[in-house]
This record gives C-alpha cells, structure tokens and sequence, in this order.
C-alpha cells in the first residue's frame, strides 16, 4: 500500500491561530485527504512550538510562567483544527517528554559522531530571532525581520558543523527537483549555497535561556530552539524505529510557509544527514497572505481569525476561499468582500444551483429516483462526460504538485459546463412531450452524474459539502470508503436509487445592511390607495420564458433578458444581485407587457419581471406548474 505523511510548521505558541496557519494547516489537510481518496495510507502531523526566548518573553507579558502560558496556547491550536474541519492524527508539542527524549538521542549522536563542536563566539545576536546574524545578512545593519540592530555578544556555546553537508546538500537538491518546490523556492536555497555555510550554533547557556532541552552532553546549555523544533517530523513518528516512523519516512511531504525556508531547506536536511537517515521528500513553500494589501500586524489589528469567519461565512465557503484564491508560491491578499464575491458566485450560483436544480428535476420528472441513461447518448452528452473527465484528470495531477487553484477552476468548469448542459438539453421542454421520455431521462442521469463527480472532487477541499452532496445523492458509504478510481467513473450511480433535495448547499450572503444605506432596499411596502378592478385590469400580465440572459455591463444590478412571451422581447430587470443570469435561462416569469418601453444603462427594455422583495431576499414570481408562454396573469 503507498503511503503518504504529510507535516505543518509547528507554531509557536506566543501567538493565537490566524488565517496564515489556518492555511497551511488546511493545505496539509486537503492533501491528507486527497490521498485517503485514492486509497494511500496516510498520516498528518501538527501541532506546537514552546521552547526558547520568544516564548519566555510571551509568557512574561502574559504574567504566566512558561509551561502554563504554553499549555494555554497550545491548546487553542488543538482546539480550531477540529473546528476547521481539519483531521490531523497527531498533535506535537515540543515540551512533550518523548519528543524531548529523540532530540536529546539525535544530539547525542552527532556529538558522537563529531559533528558537534564546542567554540567560542561573538557576534552579533538578533533577541527576536534568537541566532547570531553576520555582516552581510544584515540590512542596514539591522535585523531583516525585526528592523532592530543586534546586539553584540561573546559566548561559548557548541556547533553544528552544518558547512561539511554543503556539497551533498547542493548535489541533493540539484538531483531532485521536487526536494525543494516550487522552483523560485529551490532557486533561492541553491542561491544562499553558493556562499560558505557557517556551522550552526545549536545552544544556549542555560544561565541566561532556561526554557529549552538540556543538551544530553552538557547540562549547562538547552538547545537551540530549530535544533529542537525540526526534529518534531521524526519524534512524532517514533524515529529512529517504531512502526511509523519505519512506514512513513522519508516519505513526507513538509508544508511551510517561505519565512521559514532556511530551516528547513538547510539546516533540516544536513542535520538529517548528520544523524544518519533518509532525507525528506518534499518541502512545499507557499507564500504569505497579507490583508487589504498590507501585511498581517496584531498591533494594527490587520489579523484575521478563522474562528471569526467561520460563524458568518460558513466552514466549508472559507476552506474552498483560501484554496481558491491562493497561488501556491505566491503572496495572496485576503478580504471578506473578495469571500462574500467567491461565495455568490463560485458556490451559490454554481455549484449551489447546479445541485439544487439537478435533484429538483430529479423530484419533479423520476418522482426522486436515479434514472436510468436513455440508449443513445447525443454529442452534448457525451461532452459534459468529457468535462467531467477532465476535472478528474486535471484534480488527479494538479493536487500533487500543489495545484489546488487548477484542480478548482477545472471543477468549475465542469459545474459550468453541467449548468449550461440544463440549460440548452432543456428538461422542461422535454417533460412537455411523451415522446422524449427517454431523453429526459439521459438529460437528468448526466446531470446527476456531473454532480456526483463534482461532490467527490470537492471532497478534500469542502468535506461537509461533499458529504452531504454524495448523501443526497443516494450514497451509502461512509466517506473513507470512497475512492476516486472506482466513485468517480461516469455511469456509476446506481439507478432506481432515491436522491433527496434538502436545501440549499449555499445560501447567498446578502449585504443588506450596505445595500439598505443606499436606499436600494426597503422592506416597508409603498404606500398604496385602493384600485379599481378596471385599472388593475388595464395590466396586462403575462407569462415568458427566459431564452436568453446576460449581465448589462458596468451594472451591478441590471441584466438584459430576452423572454419569449409568445413573440420574444427585450427586457431589462433589476435582478442582477439576487440571481446569475445562467440560472434564470429556461424559467417562467410573470412580465408586465404594456409598460411603455424604458432605456436604462441605454439599453431598451419592454416590460417588467415581477418579483418579491422582502427586504433580504429578491425571488422572482412564477407560476406554480409551466403554463404556455403568454398566457395570462388575472
Ligand atoms: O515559524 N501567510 O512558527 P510560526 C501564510 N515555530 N502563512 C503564514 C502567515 C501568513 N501571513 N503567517 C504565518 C514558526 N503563516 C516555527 C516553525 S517548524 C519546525 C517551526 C504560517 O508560528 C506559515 O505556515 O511563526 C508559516 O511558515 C508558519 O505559519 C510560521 O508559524
């Protein structure tokens, strides 16, 4: 059985879980499940980082002794994964006595081995980032990351000799490309190796950091703080000889942000190769997120919480956001408007209506059983096949390698596809004829079929909407029991099974209270004097079908449509925030047809959709069951 391990940095615990380790935290997790889905045995690893100054000080502001303010931290991790939907099957803490033991057993056996030192140094020392810094990795002669001059200091501590591993180290990387990924990453690591590496300083004297591992050979230091942490990816699993370590290393997958490549481009892979085991297989380096533009600072309260966003927006809706919206490799921006735009459109008007209209018809024609294909499959058929099949293919070698952005948009346009595929099959103009029986039942079986793939594909990213799709669905089986060779196949579904409608997967988040400023909303109803029945007679109401629909562009609100009512009119609607125009091709609507024609955003329209409007949602009227287009409304 092929096996998969896949790793988050382990934070630190002096601050609490933003959207930047919900990120990495959640990419682990949509790998981890991917591989579930094709039958890997998998193993996922997370959890916390408590030794070393930052964390003293952290404590110290927080008027808590170290271990106390660890625990409290670090149970805040633990606490929002399960939250997020996340499912590691470990969570580490460097303070755990059997971590502490294999980082004491690794150093024991580098010192043995020769490849720890003890010297004197004075350098410059950077407090926020607890190592010496040189000259020349100075930037005006301050520290990169914390814009502060070091301080000078003189200590005697032990080494690492790091700069032996720099040939093997550079040969590694250069052959193999997937070591270090993507290639701007690996580039940036072979860059920093075409300069001498420097041994490593891996202590501190106890007397001035007490916080920290007691070195095996000398009690008067702990270890530096990366000494200890990198080693979590093999304590966790039991190095050097229990089972998983034996089952999953090195067959690991380590996820990171770039703040950290150094460590774990460098210094992790020579210490690995010092202590006498396999190298990793794959650092994956992703960028960071900023806010509005800017960089996440807790001082100007540009922080995003996930435990924030998840009440409002919905778990899932936040996972697919952050999938969706980030590159892997590259810096991406967070906004709750660029979320709210993400969740219309991608999900509601997409995927919701996808699904939604799929089982209604399934209800309305098959009494809410499967049907099964009709004999012969027509060209439109057997295209939206095709781009199910390629949603499978591109999901299948883009999720891999890091490709979340890919797998999703080529999901999409299969869901796009399927919507368009409604649309022009037409199910309820076939409904109409006896003699179509049979094609109904191909239009609506490929339709399902396209939702079935669709729900499976999501599943690693959107686990509770994949559940409940696949449920609906008529699935059976609990989750781990899908796998995507064998679910995902076209036809799979068995007939006669009953689907159930629910509702809907999800529901638009409206932004009435801005829109209500605007005065573009208001739930109070005009004020009207009584009509006579002759006036209301003089409308003429009538029913239309929407044949074609389409934004009116720089309105955010209008949409052209084009109704057969009989003979086809032009017609502009103010609908455009409530309904995608996708969706409303093929419905009924009810058209005041004598209005005197109007132009707005210059484009003429000839009538009026009807529609209620309680305030927060905007439905248009329909009749109940189809009547002919241009029957009347009295
Ligand atoms: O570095 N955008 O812990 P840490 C994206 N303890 N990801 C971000 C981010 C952002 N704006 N900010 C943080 C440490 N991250 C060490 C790791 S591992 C042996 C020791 C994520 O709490 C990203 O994964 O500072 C980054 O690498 C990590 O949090 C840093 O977490």
């Amino acid at each position: 059985m092929k096996r998969f391990y896949v790793t988050t940095p382990i934070y630190y615990v002096n601050a609490e879980p933003h959207i930047g380790h919900a990120y990495t935290t959640i990419v682990s997790d949509v790998l981890n499940r991917f591989h579930k889905l094709l039958g890997y045995r998998t193993f996922f690893l997370t959890g916390t980082d408590e030794h070393g100054d930052k964390i003293v000080q952290a404590a110290q502001e927080a008027g808590m002794d170290p271990k106390s303010y660890a625990d409290h931290i670090s149970a805040l991790f633990r606490e929002t994964w399960p939250k997020l939907d996340i499912a590691n099957d470990c969570f580490i803490r460097t303070t755990d006595p059997g971590h502490m033991r294999v980082v004491q057993h690794i150093l024991q056996k580098v010192h043995d081995s020769g490849d720890i030192y003890f010297s004197t140094y004075k350098g410059l020392y950077c407090v926020g980032c607890e190592r010496f810094y040189t000259e020349r990795e100075l930037v005006d002669g301050k520290c990169p990351d914390h814009d502060r001059e070091p301080v000078e200091r003189e200590e005697a501590n032990y080494f690492f000799r790091m700069s032996k591993y720099q040939d093997w180290l550079i040969g590694h990387i250069e052959s193999n490309p997937h070591f270090i990924r993507p290639e701007r990453y690996r580039n940036e690591v072979l860059s920093f190796l075409k300069e001498p590496l420097e041994d490593l300083c891996i202590s501190r004297p106890r007397e001035r950091l007490d916080w920290g591992i007691p070195l095996p050979f000398d009690d008067r230091y702990v270890t530096y703080v990366w000494f200890d942490a990198l080693i979590n990816y093999v304590s966790a699993i039991g190095y050097p000889d229990g089972p998983l370590f034996r089952e999953f290393w090195p067959c690991v997958q380590h996820i990171i942000a770039k703040d950290i490549l150094k460590p774990h481009g460098i210094y992790w892979p020579t210490m690995i190769r010092a202590a006498g085991f396999e190298p990793y297989q794959s650092l994956n380096v992703h960028g960071y997120w900023k806010i509005n533009e800017g960089k996440m600072s807790k001082s100007k309260g540009a922080v995003v919480r996930p435990l924030d966003l998840v009440p409002r927006y919905g778990l899932d809706a936040f996972r697919y956001f952050l999938m969706r919206e980030m590159v892997f490799g590259l810096d991406a921006n967070f906004s709750e408007e660029a979320l709210v735009q993400r969740i219309n459109s991608d999900l509601a008007n997409d995927l919701g209506n996808l699904f939604s209209r799929t089982l209604a018809m399934t209800a309305r024609y098959f009494g809410g059983r499967i049907p099964p294909f009709g004999s012969e499959a027509e060209a439109m058929d057997r295209e939206l096949e095709a781009h199910a099949r390629q949603a499978l293919q591109t999901a299948m070698e883009e999720i891999p390698r890091l490709g979340f952005h890919k797998a999703l948009i080529s999901i999409w346009e299969c869901i796009n596809a399927a919507n368009k595929y409604i649309d022009h099959a037409a199910p309820w103009n076939l409904a109409k004829d006896p003699a179509c029986e049979e094609r109904l039942r191909t239009v609506i079986r490929c339709a399902l079929e396209a939702n079935r793939t669709v729900a499976l594909l999501i599943a690693p990213f959107m686990p509770s909407t994949a559940r409940k799709m696949l449920e609906r669905l008529g699935g059976a089986k609990p989750m781990d029991a899908y796998r995507l060779d064998e679910d995902a196949v076209w036809g799979s579904l068995p007939d006669g099974t009953p689907v159930s409608k629910g509702e809907a997967l999800f529901p638009r988040i409206e932004q009435a209270v801005k829109e209500k400023e605007k005065g573009e909303i208001s739930a109070k109803p005009p004020e009207v004097e009584g009509v006579t029945i002759e006036s209301f007679q003089k409308i003429d109401l009538r029913v239309g079908v929407v044949k074609e629909a389409e934004k009116i562009p720089k309105s955010n609100k209008l949409l052209r449509l084009v109704v057969d009512m009989g003979e086809e009119r032009q017609v502009v609607a103010g609908i455009g925030r409530h309904y995608a125009p996708e969706e409303l091709v093929g419905k009924q609507v009810v058209l005041v047809a004598n209005l005197q024609p109007a132009k707005l955003m210059g484009v003429e329209s000839h009538g009026m959709v009807l529609a209620a409007h309680d305030g927060k949602a905007l439905r248009i009227v329909s009749p109940e069951e189809p009547v002919s287009p241009g029957a009347r409304v009295s």
